[in-house]
Order: C-alpha cells, then sequence, then structure tokens
C-alpha cells in the first residue's frame, strides 16, 4: 500500500494591533509561546509556532500589529511583517469582529490582493452577537479571500475548523520542524518575552511600551537553572514605577514570569531581575541589536 504524503506549510498571521494574533497563534500550537496582552503592539518580532496534525504540519508565523511607525523600533516591527510574507503558502488575516476600524477595513482589502491561500479570521466570537456577526461578515463577504471563518481565540470556539480548513490546503512538503518543537524561539528570548508580558500587564500608559529585557546570563544548573535579566527603561521616573514600593511591583512581574517559564520547560528557575534607565533606546540602533530587534 502506498503511503500517504506528507503536507507542510508556512501560514503568517497578520492584522491590526489587539486582533487576538498571539491568542490564537497559542491556541494552534496547544502552549504559550507568544505573549498577549490588552494593550496594542504587544508583539514586537515575528515568531513561529509549529503545530503538528495528521501527516501535516503547519509553521504559524505570528506578526506584530502595527500602526504608524514612530521610531526605529516601530520601523523594526513593521519590516518583521513584510519579512514574514516572503515565501508563505497561506495567509490568515485575523480581524477583531466586536471592534472594526477603518484601518482594519484597508488592511484587509490590501491581504486579499495577495496571490496565496487567504483565510479571513473573524476573531473574538464570544464578544459578538450573531447579528452583528452576521453583518460583519456581509460586509467583507465579497472580497477574494479563499475562506471566512469566525472563532474565539480565547475560549476556542472555531479553532478546529479553521486548523481543518487550513490542513486541507497545505501543499506537500517536508516535517520543517521536529514533531516535539513548538516554536523557533531560543529558551533566552522565551524568558525575555514573559518578563515582557508581566510588564505590559502591572503597568500603564507609555510606561511598558518603552521596556527592552536583555538577558544577562542563562546558567543551567543541576536542579535549577539561573538567569539574571535586565529590564530597560527610558526615564527615571519609569524605573521608580516599575520597580514599585519597596521593589513590590518588580518583584511582582519577576515571580509570574518565572512561573510562566516554569510551566513551559519544565524545570526550576531562579530569577534576578534589574531595571536600567537607556534614554530613548527606542531608537537607538545599537540597543535594538543588543536587545534582538534586527532582521538577519
Ligand atoms: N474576548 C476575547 N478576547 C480575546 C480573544 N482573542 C484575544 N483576546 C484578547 O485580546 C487582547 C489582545 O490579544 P493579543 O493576542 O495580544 O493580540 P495581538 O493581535 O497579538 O496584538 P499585538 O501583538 O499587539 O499585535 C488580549 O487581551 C486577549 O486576551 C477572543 O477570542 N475573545
Ligand atoms: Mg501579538
Amino acid at each position: 500500500m502506498q503511503e500517504q504524503a506528507f503536507h507542510s506549510g508556512f501560514t503568517a498571521i497578520v492584522g491590526s494591533p489587539n486582533a487576538g494574533k498571539s491568542t490564537l497563534i497559542n491556541r494552534m500550537v496547544g502552549e504559550k509561546i507568544a505573549i498577549v496582552s490588552n494593550k496594542p503592539q504587544t508583539t514586537r518580532s515575528r515568531l513561529m509556532g509549529v503545530m503538528n496534525r495528521d501527516r501535516t504540519q503547519i509553521v504559524l508565523v505570528d506578526t506584530p500589529g502595527v500602526n504608524r511607525p514612530r521610531n526605529r523600533l516601530g520601523e523594526f516591527m513593521e519590516a518583521s511583517v513584510s519579512e514574514a510574507m516572503k515565501g508563505i503558502d497561506a495567509l490568515m488575516v485575523v480581524l477583531d469582529a466586536s471592534h472594526v476600524t477603518e484601518r482594519d477595513r484597508q488592511l484587509i482589502r490590501d491581504f486579499s490582493e495577495k496571490k496565496v491561500y487567504k483565510v479571513l479570521v473573524y476573531n473574538k466570537l464570544d464578544l459578538v452577537t450573531p447579528q452583528k456577526l452576521l453583518e460583519v461578515m456581509a460586509e467583507f463577504g465579497e472580497l477574494p479571500y479563499d475562506s471566512f471563518i469566525p472563532v474565539s481565540a480565547a475560549n476556542g470556539d472555531g479553532v478546529e475548523e479553521l486548523i481543518a480548513d487550513l490542513c486541507a490546503h497545505m501543499p506537500e512538503g517536508p516535517r520543517y520542524f521536529p514533531e516535539d518543537m513548538v516554536t523557533d524561539q531560543p529558551e533566552q528570548v522565551l524568558c525575555a518575552e514573559f518578563i515582557r508580558e508581566k510588564a505590559l500587564l502591572h503597568l500603564r500608559e507609555e510606561v511598558p511600551h518603552g521596556i527592552g529585557v536583555e538577558i544577562l546570563r542563562f546558567e543551567k544548573r543541576k536542579n535549577v537553572t539561573e538567569i539574571d535579566a535586565t529590564m530597560y527603561c527610558e526615564k527615571d521616573s519609569h524605573k521608580r514605577i516599575i520597580i514599585g514600593k519597596g521593589g513590590q511591583t518588580l518583584r511582582q512581574i519577576g515571580q509570574e514570569a518565572r512561573e510562566d517559564m516554569e510551566a513551559l520547560f519544565g524545570y526550576h528557575i531562579f530569577l534576578q531581575l534589574w531595571v536600567k534607565v537607556r534614554p530613548n533606546w527606542r531608537n537607538s540602533a545599537e540597543d535594538l541589536k543588543t536587545l534582538g530587534y534586527t532582521i538577519d
């Protein structure tokens, strides 16, 4: 009997900030590999998540949701989206169906011209009434997308249908990544991201957006992995806020980040966090490079 062919492909995930792209990639991969927050511009670089199904592998490529870049970091984020679009087999355009903006309309129209298999994903199904969903779907229904799928990345509704649809359209191809590999991001990058996610969770306004995390030491010992990390911020006043009264905020960020790391990696972690002021690092080519915000 002839063995069934293997199918695989790269699928980019694009859309406005806060649409739920990273929540969706985590849901599809089944592990938390991308950080999520209720603040726009959480994701800063392209990252991959690997999804395996019966004789099919889909490499999902999460991208930053970008508005108009305001600094060199923003320009890097925008370039990451173009980079992610190279050589893809399919494209998912994610829309927050509960909050459609003019910018979304423009994005959806622009991406509809891309010559690959395209799915328009209506996310946050749990937040819209059936009536509202029908209205949103009617608005974009005439555009040349191959598939239109409503989902809730938050509770998983519709996600299996989305996965089945993508799997059915992957070309024959190799297994790009080993079956037990869930992301292309090294452990140190994931650690820096988890720290940044907790900063986004506990800090407000412009403070978390000005944070960059550098891992200075990552040492695996017999029973514990020791990590030293520095959080960069742009102003002295921000540093005080990040540290908090009696160091309380910093301690909480560190503790929650460590719990996420331990859950994903399955080993004990000892994490030490420092805060340093580095004015205007988001416009410094050198600082961006140190923090990994460069396209290689
Ligand atoms: N209710 C609801 N909330 C969702 C859903 N999907 C995502 N969210 C929330 O929407 C917010 C943004 O989610 P993210 O996954 O960080 O969005 P993103 O598109 O990756 O955002 P950027 O990285 O900033 O471009 C978070 O607060 C999520 O919890 C959903 O299906 N339903
Ligand atoms: Mg994101």
